[in-house]
């Protein structure tokens, strides 16, 4: 069969610090491929609509599957199933990834028939099933781990034998230097392993993979590395070398093999401070930047998101990936509670420290226990808002004033290491890109004003409200019973236990 894969468009992230490949759909697309099919791989973030439709109209695919990982991305994701269906109506339309799985029934609906399943958990797993299903039986479609449908759903989704079994289908993406996380230019992906142990509030890695943690071997994470033509590399997983010796056999492989490279990857503080070693090591061969999740710079702020973690922890953490000569970047979680006074206690902060500080939303995303408790107080259901830059619960703030103090606290943070002054402390390395021809770092100095603006952020809730959204996310209640009903045994699991904790969960139910 002739099978399309589907990238949706940019974040509002990925249009300024990153653009990222994407990696699941490439092992959704390598498993397809060894089955035996025709593939080819469209990620919208560098190309267009009217490529797509160009493509669906000269190839006439037998099967397009879309990838969302991302809220954000539902509404597109509908809009371009929908057209498709009209374009080509015997084409078998589907989707998968971590949104796509927390509201699937969702999905399916909005979809009005367009849709003909979500695929929840990891595509790779069972994805030839499906493809088996959809050319020869489709009634077998029932029989598919983790499939949904409007009228039933297969068995729970069934985990990768192995992460050794897997490789990207790297070589089907057409475009591979557009993507990019800051000097990382161009910049490959990477995953050593998959999970999560520790359980935050405003996370779902832990119920997306039931709280599992799988590695790949170091052997096999080598030899995929040598295979990667990329100079700079993102690890993406979730925490990065959680454990020591794991990351240590990794690091000694590429020493061995001599290979060359830069890397970026995300881990937590007290990972950090625990495996110094590792991540001295890892200095040594390349890893060039860090971002830390700090979340708070107060204990009660990471209480509230159940870290695990202190303050003083993280704060260690901070001045010993300094001392390594790690750029690091960092995330603090602004809440729409916060007034005028807590902005400048941010933007004091972060002025005082080195680090690239990142601010981002706090937002209910669902599977995560903050959706449980918080989705109820939204005042958005709009998708496009839950993209951590756009508040969708109430601020004690004006809305305009929110965004007025939101956007001035990233512009403070970003004059740090955006525009001519980033430009002049990495001149020799922006030069190298360009002269290669690379250009997405050198962009990205001055994209800042065109993207963050508190007038458009404003706009985009008004917007929302003239037009009245059709496509709405489906708060805790609908949630709850056709998700939770519908959900596979990890979700479930993780569920049961915040409404054996009397969470909101159970008055719903
Ligand atoms: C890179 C990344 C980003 C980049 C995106 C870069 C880009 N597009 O250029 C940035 C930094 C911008 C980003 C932002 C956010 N991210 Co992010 N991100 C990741 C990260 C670290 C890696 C993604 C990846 O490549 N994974 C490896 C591949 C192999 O896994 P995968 O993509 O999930 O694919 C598997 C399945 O999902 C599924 N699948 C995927 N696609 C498809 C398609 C089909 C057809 C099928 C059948 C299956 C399928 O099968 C794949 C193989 O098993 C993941 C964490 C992680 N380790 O996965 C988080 C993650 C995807 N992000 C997440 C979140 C929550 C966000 C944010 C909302 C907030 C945040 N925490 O940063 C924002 C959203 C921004 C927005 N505007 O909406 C969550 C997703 C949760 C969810 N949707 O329920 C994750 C899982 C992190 C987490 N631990 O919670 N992110
Ligand atoms: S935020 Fe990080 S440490 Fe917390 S559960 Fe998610 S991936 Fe794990």
């Amino acid at each position: 069969m002739k099978f399309l894969a589907v990238h949706p468009s940019c974040l509002m992230y990925s249009k300024i610090y990153l653009r990222l490949e994407p990696l699941g759909l490439e092992l959704v697309a390598a498993a397809v491929q060894q089955g035996g099919h025709e593939v080819r791989l469209l990620d919208l973030q560098v190309d267009t609509h009217a490529h797509y439709f160009r493509g669906l109209r000269a190839w006439k695919p037998d099967v397009v599957a879309f990838a969302c990982n991302y809220l954000a991305n539902v509404p597109e994701i509908v809009d371009l199933a929908k057209a498709t269906k009209a374009l080509l109506p015997d084409c078998f339309v589907f989707v998968g990834g971590h949104s796509a799985s927390f509201i699937a029934q969702e999905f399916l609906a909005h979809g009005g028939g367009a849709i003909d399943c979500i695929l929840t958990g990891e595509g790779e797993a069972a994805v030839l099933q499906l493809l088996e299903a959809v050319q020869h039986d489709r009634q077998a479609l029932h029989q598919v781990p983790g499939l949904v449908r409007r009228d039933g759903q297969g068995p729970p989704p069934q985990f990768v034998a192995s992460l050794d079994g897997l490789l990207p289908a790297r070589h089907l993406l057409r475009k591979r230097r557009k993507y990019f996380i800051g000097v990382l230019d161009p910049c490959a992906s990477i995953e050593f392993s998959r999970g999560c142990p520790w359980d935050c509030t405003f996370c779902s890695a832990w119920t997306f993979y039931g709280r599992s943690y799988r590695l790949k071997s170091p052997e096999r994470a080598v030899e995929e590395l040598e295979q990667v033509r990329e100079p700079g590399i993102f690890i993406v997983d979730d925490v990065a070398f959680i454990q020591a010796q794991h990351g240590m056999a990794i690091g000694e492989a590429i020493a061995r093999k001599d290979i060359h490279k830069e890397y970026y990857l995300e881990t937590r503080g007290d990972v950090l401070l625990r495996n110094k070693p590792v991540f001295e090591f890892w200095r040594s061969l390349g890893l060039k930047y860090m971002f830390l999740g700090l979340e708070a710079i107060d204990e009660e702020g990471l209480r509230a998101f159940r870290k695990r973690v202190t303050l003083s922890e993280n704060f260690a953490a901070l001045a010993y990936a300094r001392s390594l000569g790690i750029t690091v970047a960092v995330n603090i979680i602004a809440d729409p509670s916060w007034d005028r006074e807590r902005f400048e206690v941010i933007r004091t902060w972060c002025l005082e420290i080195p680090e690239i500080v990142n601010i981002s939303v706090n937002t209910p995303y669902p599977g995560t226990e903050t959706w449980q408790t918080e989705a109820r107080q939204l005042t958005s259901r709009d998708y496009r808002l839950f993209d951590i830059q756009h508040t969708v619960l109430p601020t004690t703030l004006p809305l305009s004033t929110f965004y007025d103090e939101l956007v001035k606290t990233q512009r403070v943070l970003n004059t740090k290491h955006l525009g001519w002054r980033a430009l002049r402390s990495a001149a020799s390395i922006a030069a190298r890109h360009v002269l290669r021809g690379q250009t997405n770092f050198v962009k990205m100095l001055w994209e800042f004003d065109s993207v963050y603006n508190p007038k458009l952020q404003l706009a985009d809730h008004r917007w929302v409200r003239v037009r009245r959204v059709a496509l709405s996310v489906s708060i805790p209640h609908r949630f709850v019973s056709s998700w939770y009903v519908s959900s596979p045994s990890p979700f479930r699991t993780v569920l049961e236990a915040f409404t054996s904790h009397g969470s909101t969960l159970s008055d719903q139910s």
